[in-house]
């Protein structure tokens, strides 16, 4: 048996089937690039859902988590620590917030932003005690936890986890009409917590005025406005934060994944004193949020986005991408739509969500040295590290169009 089928099988045997992978097994990581266990070079363009950003095991990155762990990785937040309060001024003064709280995975600082969000609501909003409701968009994805479930509208995330968290009202996604109805006739409503292009729903990129227009709603209206950036976020869109394109900041801003260059679970909730400040010693924490490991690497990971321009190359390389996608596919009855921001693009194929061509796709697109995972059955993402240059962008195009292209013969078997 290969070495692959090998390491496939222990997962298969002695892991949670909570996953469908991709069958390749990787073993190796660097730049946009990684290599499987038999020795073979892939694209990497899926990045670990946008975590590795600034490339597989950036050297600087790299080379902070070396000397931070060989000094000091964890104190627990019962003493201070040396790495905690320069990291803490360094990410406040590059997002324009007067604080933050660090966590760990994504879905932490979810989970962190909604319970500041009740606690603000309680305090500044005056709403009764346990009456709070936050609104979420249809389609959205926070996370796993038992309150982004409950706020979740995927079955397949959702279903026989019940029962679920109160307090949660879902509006339609890039519909400004209906966040203005529901805080309209609800005066218990706290916040909004939106994605500014939803990752998960398969790279849906709302229209060109919607985040402005929500950041207003919700400031007429004492509603916070919650910014989910963790995918979005760290110039994957073309710009550090994906609501810079909007000019609007949120209330509160929630980043994880690049936040280490996906080096460690880092995650980071900021916001302003008046919000922040509601949540008092003792309230709320992790073992591990702030640690020095994860301070020291994630410090290094903004500093590599910022010296290497990478929301700029975002930005640049994502015009590419579609501009060129879309001429080299322009005669394909296989393709419905071809979308996205930035570096964070999504082709969408012409079947319905149970057809199994975009899973084909990306096998082939495996077998051409290409990795990338369907979302949704039809909709395949393509979100390389930003690290990746004009010549290998063109490379990996060229390697997507002829893969699908020589699926469009076969398309009346799908
Ligand atoms: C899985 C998706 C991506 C996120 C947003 C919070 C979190 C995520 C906008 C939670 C996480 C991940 C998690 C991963 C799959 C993945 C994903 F397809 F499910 F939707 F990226 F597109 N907010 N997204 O996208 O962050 O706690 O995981 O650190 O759960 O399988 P986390």
């Amino acid at each position: 048996m290969s070495r692959t089928n090998e390491l496939i099988d222990l997962e298969n045997q002695y892991g949670a089937h909570n996953y469908h992978p991709l069958p390749v097994v990787l073993d190796k990581g660097e730049g946009p690039f990684v290599w499987d266990v038999e020795g073979k070079r892939y694209f990497d363009f899926l990045s670990a859902y946008s975590a590795v950003n600034q490339g597989h095991c950036h050297p600087k990155i790299i080379g902070a988590l070396k000397t931070q762990a060989e000094k000091m990785t964890l104190t627990s937040r019962a003493f201070y620590n040396s790495k905690l309060g320069e990291f803490e001024q360094f990410i406040t003064k590059l997002f324009g917030f007067d604080k933050v709280l660090m966590m760990n995975s994504g879905v932490e600082a979810v989970e962190t932003a909604i319970k500041l969000c009740r606690k603000w609501a309680y305090q500044k909003k005056g709403i009764p005690q346990n009456e709070a409701k936050i609104v979420f968009a249809k389609h959205n994805f926070h996370g796993r936890t038992l309150a982004a479930v409950s706020a979740s509208t995927d079955p397949q995330s959702k279903a026989e986890f019940g029962p679920y968290l109160p307090g949660i009202e879902i509006i339609s996604y890039n519909d400004t009409e209906a966040l203005s109805q529901i805080i309209a006739k609800d005066d218990k409503i706290a916040g909004f917590i939106v994605e500014p292009i939803q990752g998960e729903a398969g790279v849906i990129v709302p229209h060109e005025n919607y985040l402005k227009e929500v950041a207003a709603i919700c400031k007429k209206a004492n509603v916070l406005f919650i910014a989910d950036e963790i995918q979005t976020g760290i110039a994957r869109t073309g710009k550090m934060l994906c609501v810079d394109h909007a000019e609007v900041k949120p209330d509160i801003l929630i980043l994880g994944k690049a936040l280490s260059g996906g080096v460690l679970p880092v995650s980071a909730v900021l916001a302003n004193d008046k919000i922040m400040l509601c949540i008092k010693p003792g309230e709320h924490g992790s073992t591990f949020g702030g640690n020095p490991l994860a301070c020291a690497v994630a410090q290094a990971a903004l500093e590599v986005v910022l010296d290497e321009k990478l929301a700029e190359k975002a930005e640049k390389l994502g015009e590419i991408f579609r501009t060129e996608l879309k001429e080299m596919l322009s005669d394909s009855e296989l393709v419905k739509e071809i979308r996205g921001k930035g570096l964070l693009n999504a082709v969408e194929i012409n079947t319905d969500e149970e057809s199994k061509l975009a899973w084909e796709i990306c096998l082939e697109l495996r077998d051409r040295g290409l990795l990338a995972k369907p979302t949704h059955g039809n909709k395949i993402r393509f979100a390389p590290p930003l690290v990746i240059d004009a010549k290998q962008l063109r490379e990996s195009i060229k390697i997507i169009a002829e893969s699908i292209n020589k699926f469009e013969s076969e398309m009346a078997s799908f």
